[in-house]
């Protein structure tokens, strides 16, 4: 009897404790925060010329941009002979770069398989002169490092295989055919070639599911039933098919995606597949920061290299790989394994968190020797991350804490403060959460009090006809407004961009904060600390008014 009590108290604890380390398949994505993505394909070759002239645009769309016929691709594919291609190199590149995970564009919309593809002839085995699986050697080499491998894979848009979607229409007759049978035939086909060849994917990336009803992306469903642990991402069906991941291409979205997981993948330059002539690099500073950012708001990067036609990684794009890695060694452990900030807003730069470590990361380092930070929380100990020997004195002034730092940044990216805080950290709240909203019109289900519950999925819209459209927040008592952020609905490629004025109330006049101009996609700007207790945002120019979110953070 008392062994049979000590057996069943024995198992009770074993549950519990196994059921707080629970681990599922998204726990080594949560704490992984960067991957590598890929792109490489037949449209190496062109790398972005046809016909003696550049062509607009990102380089793996050259075959649809420039209207070339299908056979004429085709034979791009006898100059595509990557005997420089090392995938260990690539691998070890990636893992250098602290990056934890790769995804490999297996087959793009051109329709071409990097792959040993049983199903068609269009593939690195029978289309070109290399003649061997560049996915196999990568694979090996992934497991060998210890990085997560993904295959992206255009599941509808298909440019070669008769059937196959293409975006904004077919525009050679040899593309005519059934989707469906191109589905069945090619592209469910190959799916599960590569989650049957390659020793096992951690992700599958769709992408552009145009034309992909319900019955067509439930095609996939019987060969993805078989991989539970396999991770995929947002983009298999139009509707309906949510995947574990949510993708923003090419921008951070402003607050995050509250309650989904979701990877920001980006360019360095401005395409993705090799463009000889493509320049315009981010600086690493730049790369970093958005690492930050996105891991800031609970999210991982998925930072794109284009690798030639002979298989080199371009130099620019290595040196800013090895530039973040030198900083990850130092700063990773500010990255990998944290969540969110706690903080909305940091005008110097952003937080993680992991335990009772706070991870401050300073984009701005002030010159005034003082790091103001939001934290109500007792501080037990302040230190540099890169030198935790040496503690910084931490001294209350008014509901922050200040911490003393040296007088120049540590870094020249980002400098990482950490503080070791008592219990789960307290911060003000963000002061126009939730508060009333009035504008100068409104639609139905698009009603301004949508513009501070903090769900960036709904929205604003005026009635269409508003000349004068604005919105206001009553923040019930004066508040020291340091910065606004609006949430807005597009894309960076719908080139969309909105004017607006911050403005607030003093006495009974209307005064200007701010004005300034968002990409659309959207925007944080901060102003000269103001207190007021009204305030107003005034649309001066936009086609389409409307907003997700508006929020005011206090200044501190
Ligand atoms: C898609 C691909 O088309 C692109 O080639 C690349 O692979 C990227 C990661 O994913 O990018 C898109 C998707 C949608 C649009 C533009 C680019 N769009 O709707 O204009």
């Amino acid at each position: 009897m008392k062994n049979s009590i000590i057996i069943i108290l024995l198992l009770l604890s074993a549950l519990a404790v196994s059921a707080q380390t629970a681990q599922n398949k998204m726990t080594w994505w949560e704490e992984a925060k960067f991957g590598m993505f890929i792109h490489w394909g037949i449209y190496a070759v062109p790398a972005g010329t046809y016909d003696g002239k550049r062509i607009d645009g990102i380089g793996e769309w050259i075959m649809a941009r420039g209207k070339i016929p299908v056979a004429k691709y085709k034979t791009y594919a006898q100059e595509f002979n990557p005997v420089k291609y090392d995938p260990e190199a690539w691998v070890k590149l990636a893992k250098e770069a602290g990056m934890k995970y790769l995804i490999i564009t297996s087959k793009h919309h051109d329709g071409f398989a990097l792959f040993d593809s049983k199903v068609t002839k269009w593939d690195i085995v029978d289309a070109t002169p290399y003649g061997k699986d560049l996915l196999k050697p990568l694979a090996e080499a992934c497991r060998k490092e210890g990085i997560k491998l993904g295959f992206y894979y255009s599941q509808a848009q298909d440019w070669n295989h008769a059937g196959g979607a293409a975006s904004g229409g077919h525009w050679d007759s040899a593309q005519d055919g059934s989707m469906d049978e191109y589905l069945d035939n090619i592209a469910v086909p190959q799916v599960k070639e590569i989650l049957e060849n390659y020793g096992g994917l951690d992700i599958i990336w769709w992408d552009t599911p145009r034309n992909m009803t319900k019955e067509r992306a439930e095609k996939f469903l019987p060969v993805l039933s078989k991989y539970p642990n396999l991770i995929t991402n947002d983009r298999l069906g139009e509707e309906g098919f949510k995947g574990d991941t949510e993708t923003p291409e090419q921008s951070i979205p402003a607050t995050g995606i509250p309650g989904r997981h979701w990877e920001v993948c980006m360019t360095m330059n401005d395409t993705w597949g090799y463009k000889s002539y493509d320049d315009n690099w981010k600086s690493t500073k730049v790369l970093l920061q958005n690492l930050v950012d996105i891991v800031s708001k609970g999210g991982n990067y998925l930072l794109n290299v284009g690798p030639t036609a002979e298989g080199i990684i371009p130099d620019p794009s290595v040196e800013r790989l090895k530039e973040i890695g030198k900083w990850m060694e130092t700063n990773g452990e500010a990255i990998y394994g944290t969540t969110a900030s706690p903080f909305d807003y940091l005008p110097w730069g952003r937080g993680t968190l992991k335990g009772n470590k706070l991870f401050l990361h300073v984009f701005n380092w002030p010159d005034n020797g003082k790091l103001s930070v939001p934290i109500l929380n007792k501080v037990n100990k302040a230190y540099l991350l890169t030198n935790p020997g040496k503690t910084l004195k931490v001294k209350k002034s008014g509901l922050n804490k200040s911490i003393e730092i040296p007088a120049i940044a540590p870094d020249q990216f980002v400098s990482v403060v950490v503080l070791e805080i008592d219990g789960k950290p307290e911060v003000l709240p963000i002061p126009s959460g939730g508060k009333k909203v009035s504008a100068s019109s409104e639609q139905p289900n698009h009603e301004a009090q949508n513009l501070t519950d903090g769900n960036p999925k709904n929205d604003w819209q005026p009635v269409k006809n508003d000349k004068d459209v604005w919105i206001e927040v009553d923040l019930v008592e004066k508040t020291r407004i340091g910065a606004v952020t609006v949430v807005e609905p597009w894309h960076p490629w719908d080139k969309k961009s909105q004017k607006l004025e911050l403005q607030y109330l003093k006495g009974n006049h209307w005064k200007t904060a701010k004005e300034f101009e968002t990409k659309g996609t959207g925007h944080t700007e901060n102003i000269t600390p103001i207190k007021a207790q009204k305030f107003r945002l005034k649309i001066l120019e936009s086609k389409e008014p409307t907003l997700n979110e508006w929020i005011l953070y206090r200044a501190e």
